[in-house]
């Protein structure tokens, strides 16, 4: 099989070179390695799709799991019940690892599992000892834990109690869960994430209503109760004032002892303007005002983007002296999930079709769209949502360096998903190339931010293993390692020789004797 070709892709050459312990001359290698030391490479996962094991061990239910029984949510009718059954699988998972060569894993600790009803029950230690012993095994292959507090999922109860991210009442819960990870956990931690994409949380919970819990209103989606307008903001205002009661109690209580970082996970699209005009430029700045500074800019900047309080006016929610304070311990490094990007058209100079994406006032008034003069922005894709964009990977990085002063990035999440294809034999499972040119030119273009002086300080690939794909359940696949579902066998795919190969190639210890 021809590996496709880039300079990244000279990878077999330098291999051998490694293999003889032939030195690289610093000159060459700081050119050709762009990948700063102590980079991290690793692939990614999250609890909900990935551990399986509903009920085991005393864990509680959680939002997903109740959603997922509900009747017509998820395309192919499947759960995670099972799920890919990481929880008693993780010893060959991280095998898998081991041969991969990556040096950190990005998981997520399943809040139901440590607290199966928040703060108002016990802790469940069979559910900390679970995590303890997957850190433990981590650590003695020689893989950093890269953990995250929520990645969609929280205990049911604290949705039926009150309402979830809708009330004030979850700052208190989450500190709380967060502390009691931080305890058992932080010794051997040392990235800490608060939130994966709460973006994607605030817009597909409480705006489309498509993820639990299910709120939406008017034309926004086909919900029986929400609104569309005003609940994502608010949602996402307690999520940002629950990431600082985390990062509050790990600075005043354990960062200092544990020494390790805190930061989040936003989910980004690079918008680009649809035309040269000012308004368009301007319509892609407020796309991604809407959609990512949305949190970083409280996070970091201390207030929201100029253009929602522009737009949503007293709409928007304000922080309190009090929240500010709070707010100003901010983060340590800001976490990236970068797939695809979009072109971005202004809808308030000019008229847009109501009800496309973007364009209501609560999106931004910018048209979200992947097609302009009949051409797509990159290559489509088996996914609708991923086009083939590799320059949007430098764009966005570069536009974070930029905007928040160089904070350490870790990109946290990217990887293309084929869509099943049930007549597919043992080959062509394995033979995913598609995978392998996404992958090679966003590294590519990541390494070429880093280049620019972007201080990137780590890479995971979603995912290591095919696994539940929240609404496409399992007939999106995303892994490095094919999932025969039935079976649970694993299967390593060429991406997965291809990006061992990488790590080999792109670690500059590698070859230093
Ligand atoms: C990530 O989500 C998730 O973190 C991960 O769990 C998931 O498996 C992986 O990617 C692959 O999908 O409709 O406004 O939210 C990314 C999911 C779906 C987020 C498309 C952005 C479009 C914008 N993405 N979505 S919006």
């Amino acid at each position: 099989m021809e590996l496709p070709s880039s300079s990244l892709g000279t990878s077999l050459i330098i291999l051998a070179m490694c293999s003889s312990c032939v030195s690289v001359s610093l000159e060459q290698s700081s050119s050709s390695y762009p990948f700063p030391d102590g980079f991290l490479f690793g692939t990614a996962s999250s609890s909900y799709q990935f551990e399986g094991a509903i009920l085991a061990d005393g864990k509680g239910l959680s939002n997903w799991d109740t959603f997922t029984h509900g009747a017509g949510h998820i395309s192919d009718g499947s759960n995670g019940d099972i799920a890919v059954d990481h929880y008693h699988l993780y010893m060959e998972d991280i095998a898998l690892m081991e041969n991969l060569g990556v040096n950190s894993f990005r998981f997520s600790i399943s809040w139901a599992r440590i607290l199966p009803q928040g703060r108002f029950g016990d802790v469940n230690m069979a559910g900390v000892h679970h995590y303890s012993k997957v850190i433990d095994a981590l650590l003695a292959t020689g893989i950093q834990p890269f953990v995250a507090l929520t990645h969609y999922d929280v205990p049911q109860e604290l949705e039926e109690r009150y309402g979830a991210w809708l009330s004030t009442k979850i700052l208190k819960d989450f500190g709380y869960y967060a502390d009691i990870c931080f305890k058992y956990f932080g010794n051997r931690v040392k990235h800490w994430v608060t939130f994966n994409e709460p973006n994607v949380m605030a817009i597909r919970g409480y705006r489309s209503g498509i993820y639990p819990p299910s709120r939406c209103s008017g034309s926004f989606g086909n919900c029986t109760k929400g609104n569309s307008v005003k609940e994502p903001l608010v949602a996402a205002h307690n999520m940002i004032l629950s990431h600082a009661a985390a990062v509050n109690i790990y600075r005043n209580v354990y960062q200092k002892e544990q020494g390790g970082s805190i930061g989040i996970i936003m989910n980004s699209i690079w918008y680009e303007p649809y035309s040269n005009t000012a308004e368009d430029k301007l319509a892609a700045e407020r796309a991604q005002s809407f959609f990512l500074n949305w949190f970083l800019d409280p996070i970091l900047h201390g207030e929201y983007p100029k253009e929602m309080r522009h737009v949503l006016g007293s709409l928007l929610p304000s922080f309190s002296k009090e929240d500010l304070k709070k707010m100003r311990q901010g983060l340590d490094f800001i976490g990236i999930n970068q797939y695809t990007s979009f072109y971005s058209k202004d809808c308030i100079y000019s008229k847009c079709k109501s009800g496309a994406p973007g364009v209501s006032p609560a999106e931004g008034l910018a048209l979200r769209t992947p097609i302009r003069n009949g051409e797509y922005i990159g290559e489509p894709t088996s996914v609708d949502w991923i086009y083939v964009y590799p320059q949007g990977m430098e764009n966005t990085v570069t536009f974070i360096k930029d905007r928040y002063n160089n904070t350490p990035m870790f990109i946290c999440e990217n990887g293309l998903g084929i869509v099943e294809n049930p007549s597919s034999s043992t080959i062509d499972f394995r033979n995913d190339v598609k995978r392998v040119e996404y992958m090679s030119t966003y590294l590519e273009s990541l390494a070429n931010a880093i280049r620019k002086g972007a201080d990137v300080r780590g890479y995971f690939s979603w995912s290591l293993l095919d696994n539940f794909e929240w609404l496409d359940g399992y007939t999106v696949r995303f892994g490095l390692h094919h999932v025969d579902f039935a079976t649970l066998k694993r299967t390593p795919r060429l991406s997965a020789d291809w990006y061992k190969e990488f790590i080999l190639n792109h670690t500059k210890h590698a070859c230093s004797i």
